[in-house]
């Protein structure tokens, strides 16, 4: 059985279905996952349901109904295995559609899942879209919703564009369907169709540019002096997307002869990035990675149908609502970078952490960590630890890490996994980005006990702390 095989079988499982059930997460992956499954099975005229969830756990299972219907698991569900089978599902009535490590069951649910297979860089809403396809080749109207949810996973970021059949098989339908334009040698930047231009250069960390990077005055002077024009003639600010390409090229070659000079490598100052070219210019949804923001937005305020509603093509209160969400979610991350800045960390040999009290919604945490990385010591992991509102007992934790710390043997999943393990809690992730929970007695042992972890990787690659 290969992965195709795979594929195959959750589709014939799903056409054999009388109705369904889809549970998905709340990020811009399981957000897609959903709308590309449940309009797929619609189109089968299957009644088809969606539930969301923060997370399955034994609090969030309950939300999962106790009916006939088969239930699919999308963007989670792997590493839970135990759960359905404490829940006493049989293997007829749950398909997993997912990309994390699987959890060993003693119940062969079916599982269809890229990571076994050695897809690492594809997300579950890649998987859903390959099920879609195979149940109908119309379903290729979805590639776009795959290509987004790939992107809001991160499975672009390492190597600067899709890779694998994420790249080959989904952004391929979605560029032959017209959906999706590919921009081979872009700019690897953030916030093109949104951000004034120096405001999205000055984000930009990755790669980090001296005097520009975490500078917006620094980049407008730079603009300035390579004689790139910055303001309409009515003072409106232009974006990436919108500005000449002459002038693409003018910033590009002016800002890798400042990396040059300063001795970095060039390898990161491209990516390969992926435009809705039919949206309206100048807002989020006119690439992927600032359209799975305006999903993660959602999300992170509970209305994960709202980003559903924009990926099946609502533009009026749908799309509203969310740009609001939008909105709320950058100034409550500014908020907490500027706290995490203003606070502090405490460093340990291998990381560095701080706890966040409840100040900030768990559900944002990571992605301030990750942002403040760059401002502190980022050759050092970040371990941020904040209260779970809805159970005092509980500490959740965040780790962020970067791609250079990566290449130096770092798993944040592992060490997650097997540090919360140890105290009764749980984690998974990935290698650059994981996430936990623990008991709140455990806080402190905790930390060390990553501490060691980190530092066993690090000896384990040979390569120690620099
Ligand atoms: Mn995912």
């Amino acid at each position: 059985m290969g992965f195709c095989d795979d594929v195959k079988a959750a589709a014939e499982q799903i056409a054999a279905a009388e109705e369904v059930t889809i549970i998905s997460h709340i990020d811009a992956d399981g957000i897609s996952c959903e709308a590309i499954l449940s309009q797929a099975i619609s189109r089968m005229e299957i009644p088809v349901r969606s539930v969301f969830v923060r997370q399955l756990e034994p609090l969030t299972m309950p939300q999962v109904p106790a009916d006939s219907s088969l239930k699919i698991f999308s963007d989670l569900g792997a590493g839970q295995q135990n759960l359905m089978l404490d829940r006493g599902f049989s293997e007829k009535e749950i398909l997993i559609i997912d990309h994390h490590v699987s959890q060993p069951c003693e119940r062969p649910y079916t599982q269809v899942n890229c990571l076994p297979y050695g897809y690492t860089r594809m997300s579950a809403a890649g998987v859903s879209y390959l099920v879609a396809k195979e149940l109908d080749g119309v379903n290729t109207d979805l590639a776009g919703l795959a290509v987004i949810g790939n992107v809001g996973d991160m499975m672009a970021r390492e190597k600067c564009g899709l890779v694998g059949p994420a790249r080959d098989i989904i952004v391929e339908d979605g560029v032959r369907y017209g959906s999706v334009e590919v921009r081979r040698k872009d700019l690897n930047c953030y916030g093109t169709a949104t951000r004034p231009l120096h405001l999205s250069l000055a984000y930009n960390d990755d790669p980090f540019i001296k005097g520009i990077s975490n500078n917006p005055e620094g980049a407008r002077q730079f603009l300035k002096r390579i004689g790139v024009r910055q303001q309409a003639p009515d003072g409106r600010w232009y974006v990436w997307e919108e500005i000449p390409v002459e002038d693409k090229r003018t910033i590009i070659s002016a800002l890798a002869e400042q990396m040059m000079a300063n001795g970095q490598k060039l390898d990161r100052l491209l990516a390969e990035t992926y435009g809705f070219p039919f949206e309206t210019p100048r807002t989020p949804l006119r690439n992927a990675q600032e359209y799975a923001t305006m999903l993660n937005a959602c999300g992170r305020w509970s209305k994960p149908q709202t980003g559903g509603a924009i990926l099946r093509g609502d533009r009026g209160s749908a799309y509203r609502d969310a740009e609001h969400m939008l909105n709320n979610h950058r100034a409550i991350i500014r908020d907490l970078l500027q706290f995490i800045i203003d606070t502090g960390v405490k460093e340990l040999e291998n990381l560095q952490w701080l706890h966040v009290g409840g100040r900030y919604p768990d559900t944002i945490v990571g992605i301030g960590a990750g942002m403040a990385l760059s401002r502190l010591n980022s050759s050092k992991p970040i371990l941020i630890m904040c209260e779970v509102p809805e159970d005092r007992s509980l500490t959740k934790v965040s780790m962020r890490t970067n791609e250079r710390v990566v290449e130096r043997g770092v798993d944040l999943q592992q060490a997650l996994n097997m540090a919360s393990a140890e105290y009764g809690g749980g984690g998974g992730g990935h290698r650059i980005a994981a996430g936990a929970y623990i008991p709140k007695t455990a806080e402190q042992e905790f930390v060390q006990r990553v501490n060691r972890i980190l530092g066993e990787q690090f000896a384990a690659a040979g390569t120690g702390h620099r």
